[in-house]
């Protein structure tokens, strides 16, 4: 399988993200992508390539440009404040919710920080914009290389992405990298591309991106919002708007949730995928539903990692994974490469 890689992703290396009114060590940490790396060598499952660089352009078709140009420039109006800030990350401290304004941007730098954020939990360091430019590199030229005729590519990056919306970040992620990979192949010709998003949390951004549309279905197996981030979307009564309705599948499952129970959403997210006949499918490639991941409540076991490789694989559709969540770096490199693996074989 072919994989995009590029090693740029560690210049993201946040220090702390707030938990229950302090601050702790970050999960999401540049040993994840190091892990999987690793593996991916010891297994030789195919050649790693670094993605050329997408223009400006390719990220305004999922991204405003405003929020895309305060993403660019936040760490440096950020050590602006004050050139303490350089040793700090940022963290937003204020939002803008019902009844306040989102429409007038700011110019008070923390008060910007809270419009294009959904949480404190994703610092923004000296490194987000690169690593995220890179990272979303990796996941257009997956997606380009299907185009071109790859039965199956890896974007191989961090920070995440199934959480970011057109304007917004949050929960690690800053751009997100599957959908601009859906649109990329929709700007290149194709008509209709499926994403399935098997992340323990539901893809709020990649949801709210596609919700009015029908050229890409949305299909997500994830942890129940009423308890699990990010709280405020994901339920199964979401179904799409206007000519999106019925292109939005949502099957969330309750924390703790069986592993039968899991793959039997699996088999409704299949059926769905391929009632809906995509050109081409995008995976939102988590796997933090691993047993030992300490932050969720699914209990997958490592070898399940290969039952998920081999039924996507079955679908029979060009396929790009776009890494996402996992956070028990041990294994995160067999769990994710038991996925590519059990797709190849
Ligand atoms: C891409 C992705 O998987 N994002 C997940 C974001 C989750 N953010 C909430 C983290 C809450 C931290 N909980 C710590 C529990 C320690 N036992
Ligand atoms: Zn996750």
């Amino acid at each position: 399988m072919l994989t995009f890689y590029n090693e740029l992703h560690s210049q993201h290396r946040g220090r702390h993200e707030f938990f229950r009114g302090e601050l702790v060590p970050c999960f999401e940490k540049p040993e994840r992508v190091d892990q999987v790396l690793a593996e991916l060598g010891r297994r030789g499952l195919g050649q790693i390539v670094t993605p050329h660089s997408v223009p400006p352009m390719t990220l305004e078709r999922v991204h405003t440009p405003r929020y895309l140009s305060f993403l660019r420039n936040a760490w440096s109006d950020w050590v602006a404040l004050d050139p303490a800030n350089a040793n700090k990350d940022a963290f937003p401290a204020v939002w803008p919710v019902r009844t306040l304004r989102a429409d007038i941007e700011p110019d008070n730098f923390c008060a910007k920080l809270g419009l294009y954020s959904m949480d404190s939990g994703t610092p923004i360091t000296s490194g987000t914009w690169t690593a995220a430019k890179t990272g979303a590199d990796c996941a257009v030229n997956a997606a380009h290389a299907l185009r071109l005729g790859e039965r199956a590519t890896f974007a191989l990056t961090r920070p995440p992405g199934h959480h970011a919306g057109a304007d917004f970040y949050g929960g690690y992620c800053f751009l997100n990298n599957a959908a601009l990979a859906a649109q990329h192949m929709l700007d290149d010709g194709a008509r209709k591309i499926a994403i399935l998003d098997i992340d323990y949390h539901h893809g709020n951004g990649t949801q709210s991106i596609f919700y009015d549309r029908s050229d890409v279905l949305f299909v997500s197996i994830h942890a129940d919002p009423r308890s699990e981030y990010p709280f405020y979307l994901g339920h199964a009564d979401e179904t799409g708007h206007g000519a999106g309705l019925g292109y939005n599948v949502n099957l969330p499952l309750p924390h703790g949730a069986s592993t039968q129970a899991w793959f039997a959403a699996l088999e409704t997210a299949c059926l769905r995928l391929q009632m809906f006949q995509p050109e081409a499918l995008i995976v939102s490639l988590g796997v933090d539903t691993f047993a030992g991941d300490p932050l969720s409540h699914f209990g997958l076991q490592s070898a399940d990692y290969l039952r998920i490789g081999e039924r996507l694989s079955y679908l029979g559709l060009p396929t790009a994974f776009i890494f996402e969540g996992g956070y028990a770096v041990k294994e995160l490199g067999v769990n994710v490469v038991n996925v590519l693996e059990g797709f190849d074989t």
